[in-house]
């Protein structure tokens, strides 16, 4: 190896800058690649004990997106409304504990935006399928905002949409790939944001889905 390899951001990706959408949201190009074969081994753990789902919204449509949750907590919707529940609605059973690995990177991840102290209770699990897409939101059922939320992005490439804090407010398209993580939070936490509809194509280790892991502190 060269010396040059010291300096070269695909050797340590937790080395290269965070590009800053604005004050509190940033982009860490390829954080989570070192630790990709860990996440991937324990989210299909995760998955085996809380299956991904389809959720109801509030409205009655089905979203596009399947979801789990693991944590203490985990983030649900059906007709009544949206919550963060102790217990998978679908066993009645907890939600599968954190893994180490889960957490560990997103601490990281975060102090790494500037985010000291970040203590997550939530991970919801996202699963995107071509056409799959999230429409505008906020993340607003946290009961307090003074963390932020750190999001990692696995498999299949997406365009995620940075917008402001009106819903109609114009919107930036961010291109995530695999590993790259997403933090935001302190003047930015209550951004609106969504997901494109996710184009075709396969993945060399997710294969036809893009998985974004969200962490947050929901208690
Ligand atoms: C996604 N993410 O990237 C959807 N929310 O699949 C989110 O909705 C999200 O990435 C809050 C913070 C970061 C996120
Ligand atoms: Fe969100």
């Amino acid at each position: 190896m060269s010396t040059f390899d010291l300096f070269d951001a695909d050797a340590d990706p937790s080395a290269t800058e965070p590009l800053v959408l604005e004050p509190g949201a940033s982009v860490l190009r390829g954080f989570a690649l070192p630790k990709v074969d860990a996440l991937h081994r324990d989210l299909d753990a995760v998955i085996a004990a809380a299956p991904l789902r389809h959720l109801v919204t509030p409205g009655g449509k089905t979203m596009s997106v399947a979801m789990t949750n693991c944590g203490a907590l985990g983030w649900v919707s059906d007709r009544s409304g949206y919550r963060y529940t102790g217990r998978d609605p679908l066993s009645d059973r907890p939600w599968p504990a954190m893994p180490a690995s889960f957490r560990a990177l997103a601490v990281r991840a975060a102090s790494r935006a500037g985010f000291d102290g970040f203590a997550p209770d939530a991970c919801l699990v996202n699963r995107y399928v071509p056409g799959a897409r999230l429409t505008l939101h906020q993340d607003r059922d946290e009961r307090q905002m003074g963390q932020p939320i750190v999001s990692v992005s696995l498999g299949l490439p997406a365009v995620f949409l940075w917008g402001g804090a009106q819903r109609g407010d114009r919107t930036r398209r961010v291109p995530l790939v695999h590993g790259d993580v997403v933090v935001w939070g302190g003047p930015a936490r209550l951004r609106f944001h969504g997901v494109m509809p996710l184009a075709e194509g396969r993945h060399p280790f997710m294969g036809a889905c893009r998985i974004n892991l969200t962490f947050r502190c929901a208690a």
